[in-house]
Formats: structure tokens, C-alpha cells, sequence
């Protein structure tokens, strides 16, 4: 299967699905092709078709049954298409034999995710795991043909002796997936360090499907966050973390993270988790819903099966109801909030409803907050200062030399205080009710 697809100038596909009811009724399936046409559409495809084949099982050799594949090649021979998309995962032995009969590439659904995350990878951190994942995804699928990475790394000695060409193939694949987990794992500990400091503010993260306006809650939220936005999949690769100034709690570090996706490729999944390592180590999350989409509530149940996949056990989740403002009718807002009480009925466009959804972040976060008092010698500027810049402080009383204080601190900060505490115990500064 060709790896380089879609370049300019825009290319004409065909769109495959398969109707096979009860598991996939037929409205599922248009829904899916629609979801698969807008992929295409931003990997800089034109859908000239789409094809919807009903089959109880696919075709173990040829996905969608020799007779269609005869019935489609005549298409795609006559209107000159570019490349065939399935929306299922193939096994190499169909896609071969569907680019023998198309003669035009094929591609599947993994494919094709990973071809737009590999156009819309810029940082060099995204733009490995995003390589990391198509190799993963190409190993299997090796068939012998000469790979980009044979010529890049080729020449004298490239070859052992004995070897065939794929053994080549597959060992400079599997060298270059090995050399490139080395090189993320010290990026992700370069991470790690670098965002260690920064524990004590609590971390919200925000997730969902992608297109759900997560980049774009990120800017009406933090103005000068500059997230980048647009009505195309997965614009957003990388992890942008900004200060949101909160009314009664002071900050929280709001992240936005890589939307998901029905049948997010398990390679990519896998290759990101460093980057979705913000979503796990957030306090909780908020997730975005675009309920102007007839499919939200299959997109919420993706969202929730994925943040278990990549293991966040706990639901400390507020559900954000995006697009409001795009809803046909307010009967069908009035019915949303019966039946999701406890969510959260904003548009991130137009700015409605922000304050409320701060309140309500300021409401979760009020229930991860601790009251404590300590009593300390009044010289003690590093716990003193540390409380006036991390902490509520609720009250506070001179007694001769010392100063008590009742403050209020996110439990993330307790362990820093208490170590605070300890270090000035040992000149005898501090005492508190910890
Ligand atoms: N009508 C309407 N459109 C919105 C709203 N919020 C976002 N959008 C649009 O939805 C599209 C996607 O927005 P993004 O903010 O890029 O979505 P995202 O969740 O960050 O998407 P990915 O980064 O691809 O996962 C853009 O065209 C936005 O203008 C809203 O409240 N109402
Ligand atoms: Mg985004």
C-alpha cells in the first residue's frame, strides 16, 4: 500500500462501506462514509462516490465481493479516481488485491487517520509518533517493494548476505521503530521535568471528538491561548497548556489535547500517550460534546471507551455541550438538559454560557480544595510567600513574632507545604494542624 497519498493537486476518491444489519444498520453506515468523506476531505481528496455494499461478513479476499470489485473497477477506470478508500481496517492480502483490480491506490480507514495526523504533525515530538505509527501500521504490510527508508539508508552493507528483499525491508523498518522510541522516551522525560514544577496548579485537560471545538473553548476561555482551529479532523496534534484565571480559586493550567475518533487507529493511540499524558495526570477533564452533531451521543460513548484505553479510571468529568448556538430548535435544548442534568450548555463560538462553565469548574475544583492553618515565625518568607502565591489565605493573626494562617490550597499542594513545614521544624519555625 502507497504511504504518500494525497498530493497536490486534490485528488478523486471513492468511498466504500459495509451495511451489514443488525450491527450496522444503514443510517449508521451513511453516518460513518459521511464522518470518512470529511477525513477525506481534509487529507485533500474530492469524493466523486460513495458505495455502500450489503454483505453479512467482508469478502476474506477482496473485502466487498468480486462481483462489485468487477462493477467498481469499470468506475474507477471511466472517471479517472485517484484512490479508493475503505472505511474498515483491510488486511494486506485484500488491499493488494483491490489495487490490483483499481488499479489506483487503496487505502483503508487506519490508513488514511494516519496519513492526515502525518500532514498535520509540526512539532518535532508530534511528527515522530505520528512516523512511529505508520511504521507500525506499515510492518505487516511490507510486500517487498523497495521502502523510502532502504534508499535513505542504503548502500553498501545495507543488504546481508542471504537476505531477501522484505527480510531488508522489515529489519531497516524495525531499526528505525526502535531508534525512534529512544528518541521520544528522552523527549517525554525532557517533558516530564520540565512540567514537574508546575504539579501545585491544578490541571484541567480538555477532550473529546475531534471537530468538537476543544481548540476553539480554549480560546474563548484563555484569550491569549491562540489555539489553532478549524473545521477540518485533528487540528490539533499537540498538547497546548495555558493559565485560566478563575473568580474564587485563582488558577487552574487548562490543556487542550489531540482529539478522537470512532476507531482511532490502536498505533496511534499507543505512539501518543506521552502527549496524552496530560489528560491522565489532569485533575479532571473537561469534555467536549458537539451536540449539533446527529451522531454526539455515539461520540461521547467513542470518547469514553478511548479515555479508558488509554487509562484514566476515574469520571471526574463535567460534559461540556458545545455548538448550542447551531441546534435546529430550543425544544431539543430543553430536552438535552433533562436528560444530561449535570452537563454544561455552552457555545464556544459565540461566547455563551463561559461563566457558568467557569463556575462549574470553580465548583469541581472547590471539592478538591482543603482548609488548613499553620503558625509561623514571621520571618519564614518561603512558607509565608509560598501560601500567598499558591494558596487562598481565608485568615490571619499576628502573635508576638509569629503569624497564623488559615488558608485554603488545592491537595496538590499539601505535600509541598508540608515539606516547607518540615524543612523550617528543623529550626524550629513553623507548627501547623496538617
Ligand atoms: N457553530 C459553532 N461552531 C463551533 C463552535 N465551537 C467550535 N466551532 C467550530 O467547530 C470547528 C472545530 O473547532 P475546533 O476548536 O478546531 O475543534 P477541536 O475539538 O479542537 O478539533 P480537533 O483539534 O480537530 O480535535 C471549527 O470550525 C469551529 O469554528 C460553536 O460553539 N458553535
Ligand atoms: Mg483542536
Amino acid at each position: 500500500m502507497n504511504t504518500f497519498l494525497f498530493n497536490r493537486p486534490r485528488e478523486r476518491a471513492v468511498l466504500i462501506g459495509l451495511c451489514s444489519p443488525p450491527e450496522v444498520t444503514r443510517t449508521q453506515i451513511e453516518e460513518y462514509l459521511e464522518e470518512l468523506a470529511f477525513l477525506a476531505d481534509t487529507a485533500g481528496a474530492d469524493v466523486f462516490a460513495t458505495v455502500i455494499q450489503e454483505r453479512k461478513l467482508p469478502d476474506h479476499a477482496s473485502y466487498i465481493g468480486s462481483g462489485k470489485v468487477d462493477e467498481l473497477a469499470g468506475i474507477v477506470r471511466d472517471e479517472a479516481i485517484d484512490i479508493v478508500i475503505v472505511d474498515d481496517d483491510l488486511s494486506p492480502v485484500q488491499a493488494r488485491n483491490l489495487e490490483k483490480a483499481f488499479e489506483c491506490k487503496v487505502i483503508d480507514r487506519t490508513g488514511l487517520i494516519l496519513q492526515i495526523f502525518a500532514i498535520r504533525a509540526k512539532s518535532a515530538r508530534a511528527k515522530m509518533q505520528v512516523e512511529l505509527a505508520q511504521l507500525e501500521y506499515m510492518l505487516p504490510r511490507l510486500s517487498g517493494q523497495w521502502t523510502h527508508l532502504s534508499k535513505q539508508k542504503g548502500g553498501i552493507g545495507t543488504k546481508g548476505p542471504g537476505e531477501t528483499q522484505i527480510e531488508t525491508d522489515r529489519r531497516l523498518v524495525r531499526n528505525r521503530i526502535a531508534s525512534l522510541k529512544r528518541k521520544l522516551r528522552a523527549v517525554s522525560l525532557q517533558h516530564d521535568t520540565q512540567t514537574r514544577g508546575r504539579r501545585s496548579v491544578p490541571g484541567v485537560a480538555l477532550v473529546g471528538y475531534t471537530n468538537a471545538g476543544k481548540s476553539t473553548l480554549m480560546n474563548a476561555l484563555c484569550p491569549e491561548a491562540e489555539a489553532f482551529a478549524e473545521n477540518r479532523l485533528f487540528a490539533t496534534l499537540d498538547t497546548k497548556t495555558r493559565r485560566l484565571e478563575l473568580k474564587i480559586n485563582k488558577l487552574v493550567l487548562l490543556s487542550d489535547t489531540v482529539g478522537f475518533i470512532r476507531k482511532l487507529p490502536h498505533d496511534l493511540v499507543e505512539s501518543f500517550k506521552s502527549t496524552l499524558d496530560e489528560v491522565l495526570q489532569a485533575d479532571f477533564l473537561l469534555h467536549v460534546i458537539d451536540v449539533s452533531h446527529p451522531g454526539f451521543a455515539e461520540q461521547m460513548q467513542v470518547v469514553r471507551q478511548t479515555l479508558k484505553e488509554i487509562g484514566v479510571e476515574h469520571d471526574n468529568i463535567i460534559d461540556v455541550f458545545n455548538k448550542i448556538d447551531a441546534l435546529p430548535d430550543s425544544g431539543f435544548l430543553r430536552e438535552l438538559r433533562v436528560n444530561y442534568p449535570d452537563a454544561v450548555f455552552v457555545s464556544a463560538a459565540r461566547g455563551i454560557n463561559l461563566s457558568a462553565l467557569k463556575d462549574a469548574i470553580g465548583d469541581h475544583l472547590a471539592q478538591e480544595f482543603r482548609e488548613r492553618s499553620i503558625r509561623t515565625h514571621v520571618s519564614n518568607y518561603k512558607l509565608i510567600g509560598y501560601l500567598y502565591d499558591h494558596a487562598e489565605v481565608i485568615e490571619k493573626h499576628y502573635l508576638d513574632e509569629e503569624i497564623l494562617l488559615t488558608f485554603r490550597v488545592h491537595k496538590n499542594s499539601l505535600k509541598h507545604i508540608e515539606a516547607l513545614i518540615k524543612a523550617s521544624q528543623n529550626t524550629a519555625d513553623a507548627t501547623s494542624d496538617f
